[in-house]
């Protein structure tokens, strides 16, 4: 083939699969008393009441290859980078999310080997015991060859800027493996005014919730500690981009006060240094031109948010969008090579 006329690689990098053992403990916690904003997603998916879309979904999560690969097929998509979906196991007590981590880990590392040209995967692990998921992400990505980790935003309310997590940044720091922050409801101290009109949802809520993850990294002063520390941000990322000059200049404000603590860099030189985000399920031309102009054709990688969103448009949205072949090439497969240690083709 001439090179003119290769296709070009596509790696979606937000592909999400769930394995029977942690759906199963989803549907308990769907069963069992509560009120958090996350039992309207573990409800409608885990124990679906009537047959619908969102019935349909549980299937296509713990499917991997058959409808998958075919669906891949379907679409010119070669390669899913997949990780456990939303909210991972991150609701379970610290041992039973830490053992489910491992199997989860160890089942995806086995479909990877079985299709190393079309799968590659994103580690869980579970933040309720730092240091035990600390060495469950040396494991993942030095014996497994994991790419990376995946975390369901907030763990039981707290955030990645508690010094209680620092030893999972301090791991995904020396392992080189960025931590792709994946949206769930927003957490309990915010869930109200998101339980009405389905706000709890993709709708609005889950980029609140991780945008505010990502804000308080951004501000907390955890990139002083951890320079290196890469984090991955989808759905556009999550709007942070189109705030960062305010929260520069409200960010100083707030240090000259007092309330935030003082930091080598500015917020929005933190966001363009140590993360990169993603296009999953956000398929507008305008905001994807506006993000390579706010972060630099670099830090923008394509996603299609399987199986939440369907694959065709996703490929038709980067297929056609306004970008040169050499910037095409970057968003479709060149970044989520250099980001997550997947080997060029
Ligand atoms: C939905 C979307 C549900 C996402 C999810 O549960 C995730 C949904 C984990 O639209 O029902 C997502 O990632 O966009
Ligand atoms: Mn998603």
């Amino acid at each position: 083939m001439t090179p003119a006329s290769k296709p070009i690689r596509r790696i979606a990098t937000e592909e999400a699969f769930s394995i029977p053992e942690v759906a199963a403990g989803l549907r308990d916690i769907a069963r069992a008393p509560g009120n958090s904003l996350d039992l309207t997603l573990v409800e409608r998916i885990y124990d679906a009441k009537v047959d619908d879309v969102q019935a349909r979904l549980l299937p296509r999560l713990l499917d991997l290859e058959k409808e998958r690969l075919k669906d891949m097929d379907a679409n010119g998509v070669d390669m899913q980078l997949l990780s456990l979906t939303a909210p991972g196991v991150q609701m379970f007590d610290a041992d039973t999310a830490a053992e489910l981590a491992t199997l989860a880990n160890d089942k995806l590392a086995a479909v990877i080997k079985r299709h190393p040209t079309r799968f590659a995967g994103l580690a869980t692990f579970a933040p309720q015991s730092p240091k035990r998921a600390a060495k469950e992400m040396g494991r993942a990505m030095k014996k497994l060859k994991l790419n990376g980790f995946i975390l369901n935003s907030h763990t039981h309310n707290e955030y990645l800027d508690n010094p209680k997590y620092f030893p999972i940044l301090e791991a995904a720091e020396d392992l080189d493996g960025c931590i792709y922050i994946h949206p769930r409801a927003p957490s309990d101290g915010m869930a109200a005014p998101f339980r009405d009109y389905g706000l709890d949802s993709a709708q609005w809520g889950y980029g609140i919730e991780v945008s505010t993850h990502a804000v308080r990294m951004l501000v907390s002063g955890v990139f002083d500690r951890f320079p290196k520390l890469k984090i991955c941000i989808g759905h556009m990322g999550e709007a942070v981009h189109f705030w960062l000059w305010r929260l520069d200049y409200m960010n100083k404000n707030a240090q000259n006060r007092g309330s935030a603590p003082k930091t080598k860099l500015t917020p929005s030189e933190y966001f363009k240094r140590n993360f990169v985000i993603t296009t999953s399920g956000q398929e507008s031309h305008l905001a994807l031109d506006f993000s390579i102009k706010a972060l630099g054709i670099d830090n923008v990688l394509w996603a299609i948010d399987y199986p939440y969103q369907p694959s065709t448009p996703a490929v038709a949205f980067m297929d056609s969008a306004p970008v040169s072949a050499a910037e095409r090439e970057k968003l479709y497969h060149g970044n989520a090579e250099r980001v997550f240690h997947i080997k060029p083709a």
